[in-house]
């Protein structure tokens, strides 16, 4: 093998965002530009020797060509070894659990999540790190430095390898006596190993056979296969209870974002009244994040969190307990009133799963989630959609109830955190940043003022301090606090590729069950006018009404 030092230029748009950098596909078939982020991170990272990388991807537009070009570069950056999964696919918490697994150096993840794929969409890449999570922000503000004055970068002449066969193929390495091996695995087995090793899956497969029915959907994206492993051929379930479980490079054409909105194949037979089945669920693009239903009911991402840590000892690999809890600051308190009933901690940390990392890896927190439809434990370090699920299930085996019977039992225990999250995407990126600059003006004005039933407590723009190794993440995101507890977040989205996303939080506590059944946007409705009138949204941006509302 010889290794190429090849002359590149810089850009200056390799900033990662909250989770790897995302850009449409277009862009990263520019000259050098993959090759440019690639080198960036391996300089960063000064790679030991025998290093082994894990690469695998969501399976979209351009994923099979990164993949090569990735071998390519390892073999002349230092790797010995590079584990592939089978087909060029891992899902997301796969790709974690193998790094963990086979205790190597760090992994790239090949995916830009729930955007839309295909040559028109979207692609994107992130770095997670030996302990299987999200590269922090110290890695990345570094790659990010040296993608600006990059000027070569390396890659070897292999020929293009078979990813496809399970097993080992092996190189003469630049170096004479070295080997470079580039390792075929399936992702699938182990990660449905893993599952397998967490969940009561007895109590699930009866669940199954006792006409219980349910529906996931992959959204033509990553966890198809290892759906079909899990229910199909470990659980029992039928073939039916899948639907597009076949991984496709544009997700069928649609958009792998699993909630109300671009999941409304799944919303319609989920909401079809009687006919509706117990249970629905989704994944994303890369397979970390979860949407769950049941029979005619949404259950919101921060409530999932909240049931699942009440309900933790139900599940196998939590039967003695769990240390913590954390949630991202936009997601609602609700997990923090079962953490207070369990008397244990919980932390809220920024958007963005690299900031549990820490407090899962001190031991300090087992559960962790947001509200961006995303749940995970200490299992992995990544979130992860069909753990979600299958916790779900088991929660439901366990107690034999219906997913709106366990919400409506967990509200009358705890009082309801009613959320609801308004997205205007694809906003011009000088409006948006018009709309935060306006709320942040009024910092110092808004404290004491009335608005309707709700006086402004505090507002201010969230900063963390992590508890573990000290370090500090400012503006991430404008928090508007009133004297009730209720409140409104304002963000700007850090994974979007078409102008900016403005991202509205709202939450308002009810403790009184007599109000429980009511629709989120009907009970948030004054909220909403508040959030519209202090950020003057519609002004600046011309937009009457969300995109997204979930
Ligand atoms: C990523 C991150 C999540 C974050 C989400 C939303 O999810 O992994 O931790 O909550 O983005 O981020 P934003 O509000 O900035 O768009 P994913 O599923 O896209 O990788």
């Amino acid at each position: 093998m010889k290794i190429i030092v090849t002359p590149s230029q810089p850009y200056s748009d390799q900033k990662p965002g909250t989770s790897g950098l995302r850009k449409k596909v277009k862009i990263f078939q520019q000259e050098h530009y993959l090759e440019n982020f690639v080198q960036s991170l391996f300089d960063t990272l000064v790679v030991p020797n025998d290093a082994v990388l894990v690469v695998g991807g969501d399976g979209r537009y351009h994923n099979r060509q990164a993949i090569q070009t990735i071998i390519s570069m390892a073999a002349a950056n230092g790797f010995t070894r590079v584990l592939i999964g089978q087909g060029g696919i891992l899902s997301t918490p796969a790709a974690s659990h193998v790094i963990r697994k086979y205790k190597t150096f760090g992994g790239m993840v090949l995916s830009a999540s729930h955007n839309q794929g295909g040559i028109h969409g979207d692609f994107g890449i992130k770095y997670n790190i030996g302990n299987g999570g999200p590269a922090p922000e110290k890695i990345t503000d570094e790659v990010f430095a040296k993608s600006k004055v990059i000027a070569e970068y390396k890659i070897s002449d292999l020929p293009l390898v078979d990813i496809d066969t399970i097993g080992e193929t092996q190189f003469a390495g630049a170096v004479s006596d070295q080997t470079f091996t580039v390792q075929v695995i399936d992702a699938v087995q182990d990660y449905a190993d893993l599952m397998q090793s967490l969940f009561d899956f007895k109590a699930i497969r009866q669940l199954l056979a006792s006409g219980f029915e349910m529906k996931f959907d992959a959204m033509h994206a990553v966890t198809g296969p290892y759906a079909k492993e899990i229910f199909v051929n470990r659980l029992g379930a039928s073939t039916d209870s899948l639907m597009n479980c076949e991984p496709s490079e544009d997700f069928g054409g649609g958009h792998p974002d699993p909630n109300l909105t671009y999941a409304e194949e799944l919303v319609k037979i989920m909401f079809a009244g009687e006919n509706a089945l117990d249970f629905g669920a989704a994944s994303d693009g890369d397979g970390d994040r979860n949407m769950i239903l049941g029979q005619n009911f949404f259950v919101t991402p921060s409530d999932s969190l909240a049931v699942l840590a009440a309900n933790a000892t139900l599940v196998p690999a939590y039967k003695n307990g769990i240390a913590g809890v954390a949630r991202s600051m936009p997601t609602s308190g609700a997990v923090d009133r079962v953490a207070a009933k369990l008397n244990i901690p919980s932390f809220e940390t920024p958007t963005g799963w690299k900031f549990f990392g820490n407090l899962m890896d001190a031991g300090q927190v087992t559960l962790c989630g947001e509200e961006s439809f995303g749940t995970s434990s200490s299992h992995v370090r990544e979130k992860d959609g069909l753990w979600a699920v299958l916790f779900w299930l088991n929660v439901i085996a366990v107690k034999q109830m219906s997913v709106e019977a366990i919400l409506k039992a967990h509200w009358l225990e705890y009082g309801r955190n009613v959320y609801s999250r308004h997205d205007y995407e694809a906003i011009p990126t000088e409006a948006a940043n018009s709309v935060i600059a306006h709320i942040k003006s009024q910092f110092s004005s808004l404290p004491g003022q009335v608005f309707g039933s709700y006086t402004v407590k505090l507002c201010d723009d969230f900063s963390y301090h992590d508890p573990i190794d000290g370090s500090v993440s400012n503006n991430q995101g404008i928090r508007v606090l009133f004297t009730d507890g209720s409140r409104i977040v304002f963000r700007l989205s850090g994974t979007g590729t078409e102008g900016a996303t403005l991202r509205i939080y709202l939450e308002a506590y009810e403790p009184d069950s007599a109000k429980h059944h009511l629709d989120a946007q009907v009970a948030l409705a004054e909220m909403i006018r508040i959030a519209l009138q202090i950020s003057q949204l519609v002004e600046k941006t011309g937009r009457v009404a969300p995109t997204v509302i979930t």
